[in-house]
């Protein structure tokens, strides 16, 4: 049993001192993209005011500086989740390049007619539209896993649909609707056993909580700097060495090309091969320290505090008859709900008159709403930095809210 000092962190976050319409801020938004501590934007600041150069390119020492930098960025990564080599990072904009990169260099060069991918019917838009994309092109045949009423995945169906035709499986580790957190492990074994590749979504898992690619044994996974207090426009790639090895690039240009003549030209190690133009080589400094800060705090302890919260909020909300929730018991700091008679935004909007930010919506995920038979829901997600007392906020402005909306 971990306890984090949230006081001693928030100082850390000046941006969480503002005020909003009056009110002291309460970022209840961090599944869309979290807050960046001082270190973070000072190692990004550092950067550019002390070593800014491009990396690769020069053998004077700024060039040199930055070099290494970028380098460790990679590294810490690798020990942040476990991969075998820094090889097997591969720095991209987000979340959605990462997945697009597999379906560019994987799928539409290695898959055929025929092949199946198989994904959930919870998944990010930014995991299921490249797989949209390969089932159009080639025709595909894409798989939906289908949901139980709760929201976890129906692990039977799962099983009926594989075979050795399936080629891929795609799955969020953690939905940002839902916050149920995927049995990924035994959905990795089952698809090593008809012989397919696992690619994980970790947007939402990686920020949160421990994830060791070696031990789940994922093929492929992808995340984003700026739901873990990164900066925005880096985002990581993971995949195993022998694969990326065996696939084509996805962007061609500079830096990820060994030679080049007029006939043609061959490729650059890894993780260059797939790292093509000026890198956003700030965006992973900014990385790297994000990692140390979370490090330093301790992932299974960030875990905890975020699940304690959801769960005090869930029993708060459950007392509340107009409130009906979605998802399981069991879950991350993501809490998506619909309220009786009031759309999401207009929840949204009355939330943003006492400062409290939420977002509304689909959430990037249609088909999941469509699941449920509604257009949208208001989403409270929590970090690190979130504390009791705005929770019981929030909870006491959603009583207003109702309360008013009668009147
Ligand atoms: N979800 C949310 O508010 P990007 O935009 O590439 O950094 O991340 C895409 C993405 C992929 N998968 C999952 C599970 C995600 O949650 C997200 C981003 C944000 O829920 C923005 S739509």
């Amino acid at each position: 049993m971990c306890r984090i000092d949230v006081d001693l962190i928030r100082k850390d976050f000046p941006i969480l001192n503002r005020e909003i319409n009056g009110h002291r801020l309460i970022y209840l938004d961090n599944a869309a993209t979290s807050q960046r501590p001082r270190q973070v934007t000072q190692a990004v600041c550092d950067f550019y005011t002390k070593h800014n150069a491009n990396i690769h390119r020069g053998l004077h020492t700024l060039s040199e500086e930055a070099t290494e930098m970028y380098e460790a960025a990679h590294r810490a990564v690798k020990e942040f989740i476990n991969a075998r080599t820094w090889e097997e990072i591969i720095f991209t904009r987000n979340t959605t390049e990462a997945i697009n990169l597999v379906a560019y260099s994987l799928g539409l060069r290695r898959f055929k007619p025929g092949d199946e991918i198989i994904i959930t019917m919870m998944e990010h838009h930014s995991n299921m539209v490249p797989w949209q994309m390969l089932k159009d092109l080639y025709g595909i045949k894409l798989h939906y896993i289908k949901l139980r009423p709760d929201g976890t995945l129906d692990l039977e169906h799962y099983r009926s649909l594989l075979s050795p035709k399936t080629k891929l499986v795609a799955v969020a580790h953690v939905s940002n609707v839902l916050g149920v957190i995927n049995p990924v492990k035994e959905i990795i074994k089952l698809a090593h056993e008809v012989g397919a590749l696992v690619l994980i979504d970790a947007a939402q898992s990686v920020p949160h909580m421990k994830v060791d690619v070696q031990e789940i044994d994922c093929d492929f996974m992808a995340f984003s700097g700026h739901k873990m207090l990164g900066p925005t426009g880096i985002g990581v790639l993971y995949g195993k060495k022998e694969l990326l090895e065996d696939m084509d690039p996805f962007l061609r240009g500079g830096d990820m090309i060994k030679q080049v003549k007029i006939e043609g030209a061959s490729w650059n190690d890894l993780p260059w091969k797939f790292e093509a133009g000026t890198s956003n080589i700030a965006g992973g400094i900014g990385l790297k320290a994000a990692i140390e800060y979370l490090q330093n705090i301790g992932m299974d302890c960030i875990f905890e505090h975020e699940k304690a919260l959801a769960k005090y909020t869930i029993n708060k909300l459950k007392e509340i008859e107009e409130v009906k929730l979605f998802g399981p018991e069991e879950r991350i700091g993501v809490i998506s709900f619909v309220v009786k008679g009031i759309s999401p935004d207009l929840v949204g909007i009355a939330m943003n008159e006492k400062g409290i930010a939420i977002r509304t919506g689909c959430h990037c995920a249609q088909p999941l709403h469509e699941f449920f038979g509604i257009r949208g829901t208001a989403r409270a997600s929590f970090y690190l930095y979130n504390t009791f007392e705005e929770a019981d906020k929030f909870i006491e402005r959603l009583e207003e809210i109702i309360t008013r909306s009668k009147k």
